[in-house]
């Protein structure tokens, strides 16, 4: 008799900064969660407001439009970043040398699960994200609870970061 073997991997939740700053930024941002929404095996659970925020980094750019959307997936850390990368590629992004410079969309994996990974492509957590007031404030309003795998509260770290003019729009 033949058993059929079911495949499931399990299901994780995770959490995607999105930024832009140029070619009409609000546009950048909402079709990104478009885009994110139809990723393969995985649903979108949250999409936080659009924030306003300065630049970090050099100052002779435009300010950003900043947001974090929360999906569940059954892909893996890497295969997430491929195609958050195809998102970002079809947005028409070109890659520069210029850190922290202007660009048309940028996608970084916030968090996957509670998993810390480091290797070639990837560090999560985000190695920015404890310090930087335009991933904390949108992920604290779509993720109120969160704590980090370091065990740092999502709510704490963002009301205690310093705004920086930060807007919700
Ligand atoms: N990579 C490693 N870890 C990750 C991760 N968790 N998520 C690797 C996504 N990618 C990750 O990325 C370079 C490589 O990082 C990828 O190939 C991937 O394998 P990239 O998107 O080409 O480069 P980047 O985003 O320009 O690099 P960088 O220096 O990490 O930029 P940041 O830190 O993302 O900063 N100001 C405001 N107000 N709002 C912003 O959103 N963003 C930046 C960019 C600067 N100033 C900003 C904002
Ligand atoms: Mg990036």
């Amino acid at each position: 008799m033949q058993t059929t073997q079911l495949q499931t991997s399990p299901t994780v939740t995770a959490y995607i900064g999105l930024g832009s700053n140029l070619s009409d930024p609000k546009r950048q941002v909402s079709n990104a969660a478009k885009a994110i929404s139809a990723i393969p095996s995985s649903n979108v659970v949250a999409l936080s407001s659009l924030y306003l925020s300065k630049p970090m980094g050099p100052q002779d750019q435009d300010d950003y439009i900043n947001a974090v959307i929360a999906i569940e997936t059954k892909l893996s850390a890497l295969q997430l970043l491929d195609a958050l990368q195809t998102i970002e590629n079809n947005a028409g992004r070109v890659r520069k040398d210029n850190r922290w410079g202007a660009r048309i969309l940028d996608c970084d994996i916030l968090l996957y699960g509670d998993e810390t990974i480091n290797n070639e492509r990837l560090t999560v957590p985000h190695y920015g994200m404890k310090v930087r007031e335009f991933v904390l404030l949108p992920l604290a309003e779509i993720a109120p609870t969160l704590y980090l795998p370091d065990n740092s509260s999502v709510s704490k770290l963002a009301s205690e970061i310093n705004s920086n003019g930060i807007l919700r729009l």
